[in-house]
C-alpha cells in the first residue's frame, strides 16, 4: 500500500493537494493508496504512524514545496526511516526537484520524481514491485554506489488523456467541503491545475529548470468539464486557478471564459503582463463577463536593463507594466503585480538605488491604478543552471544548506517565504527598508484578498498610514504594524496568493 502525504503548508485556508491527488490518480485501480493531508490534520504523525503501525505501508511519496512543508517532511521522514527502514521514500514536487542532491544525500529519500509523476510514478512502483532497473524511467533522481542519476525528461504529457482525478475518493478521506475554502473569490474555491509548465525563461524562477520552457495545457472543454463536475458535485462557487502561467494561449483562454459563463462564477489566475497584454480588448472583456476578477502578474521591477538580467524572456518593459495596470482597470480586471526587489547588483549602492527604485515604481503604479494588488518579495535564488543571474549568485558567496536539516531551520525557512533571503548583497538596512515600506504600503492601501478586515478598519489603517506614504517617510512604522497584529492583517502572499 501506498501513503500518499501532503506536508502542512497553510494555517488558514487547506485547499484541494492537487500534486498528490494527481498522482493517486496514476495508481488508482493499480495499486491502494491512502491519502494523509497535513493541512488538515492536528497531529499528521500519530495519523502517519497509525497507518505505519498496521505493517501494511510499503511506499511513503510525499510532496514537498520550499518552506513551511519541510517541516513536516524532513522529520516525518527521517523518523520512518529510523524506525521502518523497508519502507522506500519517493519525494516530487518543485523543492525534491530543484534541490535534489541535498535531498538524496541525506540518506532517507530514496527517489525523487523530477517534474510531472504521472507516468513516473506508477513505472517506479513497478519497477521496484517486481526488481527490475529504473534507469530507463524518465523524469528520476536517484543514487546508485554514492552517485547521483538523474534520467531523462519525458515529454510534456496531454492532460486531456489523463485520468480524471480521483475527488470522490479524496472525499472519503477528508469531508470535501474541507478543501472548498472560502476566499477573496467565493464561498467555496476550488483549487485547480490546467497545465504543466511555462514556455518562459526567468532566471529567478523555479518552473524553469524543470520544465525548460515547455508548456502544455488542457482544453478549454477539459477544464470546463472537470469544473462543472465540483460545482455541481460540491457547490463550488468559485475557482482559483494554480497553474504557473493559465494564461499563455488566448484561444484557450477565450474558449474557457465562453464556456464558464453560464456557471455563474468567479476565477483567477496567473498570467504574463507581456502576454495578455496582446489579448484583444473583446479577449479581456468576455474573460471579464466570464466571472474573472483578478490576475497575477510577475511585474518583478519597472527598470527595463533589470528584466532584461532577469531573463523575462519576453517583451515587458517598464512602461508596459504602467500602462497595462491602466488597460485593465479600464476592463475592471483587478491586476495582482508581484514585485522581486533584492537583486544581485555590482555594488552595494546598485543594489540600494535599485530598491528606492523599485518603490518609486510601485508607489506610480498604484496611483494609475489603486485596485492593484501590490506584493513584493525579495529575491530568492533558484538553481537556474546557465542563466547569469544564478552565476553572479554563486559568485558573490551565497551558498544553499548542505544538510537536508538546515532547511528547516528558521532562517532558511525565511528564505523560502522569500521574506529574508540570506543573500550576501542584501544588507541589514534593505531588508529593514523594503520590510517597511510594505508595511506603510499595506497600511495605506490594505489588500482586498484579506476578506476579514472590514472597511472601518481599512479606513482606519488607511488614515494612519497617509502622511508616512505620502511623505515616503517608512522608518519604523509601530502604530501600521501594531495595529495589523491586532487585527491579523493577511497580506496576500500569505494567504497563497
Ligand atoms: C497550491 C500552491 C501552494 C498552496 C498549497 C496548498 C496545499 N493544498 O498544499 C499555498 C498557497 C499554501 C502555497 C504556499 C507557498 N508556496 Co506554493 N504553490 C502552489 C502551486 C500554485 C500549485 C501546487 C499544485 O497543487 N500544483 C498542481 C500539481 C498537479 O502539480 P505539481 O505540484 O507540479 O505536481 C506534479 C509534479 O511536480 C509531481 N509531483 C509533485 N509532488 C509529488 C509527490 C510525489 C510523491 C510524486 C511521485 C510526484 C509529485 O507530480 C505531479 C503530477 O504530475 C505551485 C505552483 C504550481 N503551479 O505548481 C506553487 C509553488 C509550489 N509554491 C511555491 C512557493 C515558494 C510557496 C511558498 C513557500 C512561498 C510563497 N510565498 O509562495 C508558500 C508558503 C507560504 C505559507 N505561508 O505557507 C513555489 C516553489 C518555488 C521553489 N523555489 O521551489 C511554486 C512553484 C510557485 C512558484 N512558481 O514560485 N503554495
Ligand atoms: S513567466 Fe512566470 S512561471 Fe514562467 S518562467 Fe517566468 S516567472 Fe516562471
Amino acid at each position: 500500500m501506498i501513503l500518499l502525504f501532503n506536508p502542512r503548508a497553510t494555517n488558514h485556508n487547506p485547499r484541494i493537494p492537487n500534486s498528490v491527488l494527481q498522482i493517486a490518480a496514476s495508481i488508482d485501480g493499480i495499486y491502494e493508496w491512502i491519502i494523509v493531508d497535513g493541512n488538515l490534520e492536528k497531529d499528521p504523525w500519530t495519523v502517519i504512524e497509525n497507518y505505519l503501525s498496521t505493517g501494511k505501508i510499503k511506499y511513503f511519496a510525499c510532496t514537498v514545496m520550499p518552506g513551511p512543508q519541510l517541516k513536516q517532511a524532513i522529520p516525518f521522514t527521517k523518523k520512518i526511516r529510523a524506525s521502518y527502514s523497508h519502507i522506500k521514500i519517493i519525494f516530487g514536487g518543485y523543492f525534491a526537484s530543484n534541490q535534489y542532491k541535498v535531498n538524496l544525500d541525506s540518506g532517507y529519500v530514496d527517489y525523487i520524481v523530477n517534474g510531472p509523476g504521472d507516468n513516473t510514478f506508477p513505472q517506479l512502483i513497478n519497477a521496484i514491485e517486481n526488481n527490475l532497473q529504473v534507469d530507463g524511467i524518465k523524469n528520476l533522481i536517484y543514487k546508485k554506489d554514492e552517485q547521483i542519476f538523474k534520467t531523462a525528461k519525458e515529454e510534456l504529457l496531454d492532460l486531456d488523456k489523463l485520468p480524471a482525478l480521483p475527488y470522490h475518493k479524496l472525499n472519503n478521506f477528508y469531508p470535501f467541503q474541507k478543501l472548498l475554502p472560502k476566499t477573496y473569490l467565493g464561498k467555496k474555491t476550488i483549487a485547480y491545475h490546467s497545465s504543466f509548465g511555462c514556455p518562459f525563461t526567468c532566471s529567478f524562477c523555479a518552473v524553469v529548470p524543470i520544465y525548460n520552457a515547455r508548456w502544455k495545457g488542457k482544453s478549454a472543454q477539459g477544464i470546463y468539464n472537470d469544473v462543472k463536475l465540483l460545482k455541481d458535485t460540491y457547490q463550488a462557487d468559485s475557482i482559483e486557478f494554480h497553474d504557473n502561467n493559465f494564461f499563455v494561449s488566448e484561444k484557450r483562454t477565450v474558449e474557457f471564459a465562453k464556456l464558464i459563463e453560464k456557471e455563474n462564477m468567479v476565477w483567477w489566475g496567473e498570467a504574463r503582463i507581456d502576454t495578455m497584454d496582446k489579448y484583444k480588448d473583446e479577449s479581456l472583456a468576455a474573460i471579464r463577463k466570464s466571472g474573472c476578477k483578478m490576475i497575477f502578474f510577475g511585474a518583478e521591477t519597472g527598470n527595463d536593463e533589470v528584466l532584461k538580467k532577469m531573463d523575462k524572456g519576453g517583451t515587458q518593459t517598464g512602461k508596459q507594466i504602467l500602462e497595462f495596470a491602466e488597460r485593465l482597470r479600464k476592463f475592471d480586471i483587478i491586476p495582482e503585480y508581484s514585485f522581486v526587489l533584492g537583486i544581485p547588483g555590482d555594488t552595494e549602492e546598485q543594489v540600494n538605488k535599485q530598491i528606492d527604485e523599485d518603490i518609486a515604481f510601485i508607489k506610480k503604479v498604484k496611483a494609475i491604478n489603486p485596485k492593484t494588488e501590490i506584493i513584493i518579495y525579495t529575491y530568492s535564488p533558484v538553481p537556474t543552471e546557465g542563466s547569469d543571474m544564478y552565476k553572479q549568485v554563486l559568485d558573490s558567496g551565497f551558498k544553499f544548506p548542505e544538510r537536508l536539516e538546515d532547511w528547516i531551520s528558521p532562517a532558511w525557512e525565511n528564505f523560502d517565504l522569500r521574506k529574508n533571503p540570506l543573500t550576501p548583497w542584501l544588507k541589514p538596512y534593505m531588508i529593514d527598508k523594503i520590510k517597511q515600506f510594505e508595511t506603510v504600503l499595506n497600511g495605506y492601501y490594505p489588500s482586498n484578498s484579506d476578506i476579514r478586515l472590514t472597511a472601518p478598519k481599512k479606513i482606519i489603517l488607511k488614515t494612519i498610514s497617509s502622511w508616512r506614504y505620502k511623505s515616503s517617510f517608512y522608518s519604523f512604522p509601530k502604530e501600521i504594524s501594531f495595529l495589523q497584529r491586532v487585527w491579523k492583517y493577511r497580506q496576500p502572499e500569505t494567504e497563497g496568493f
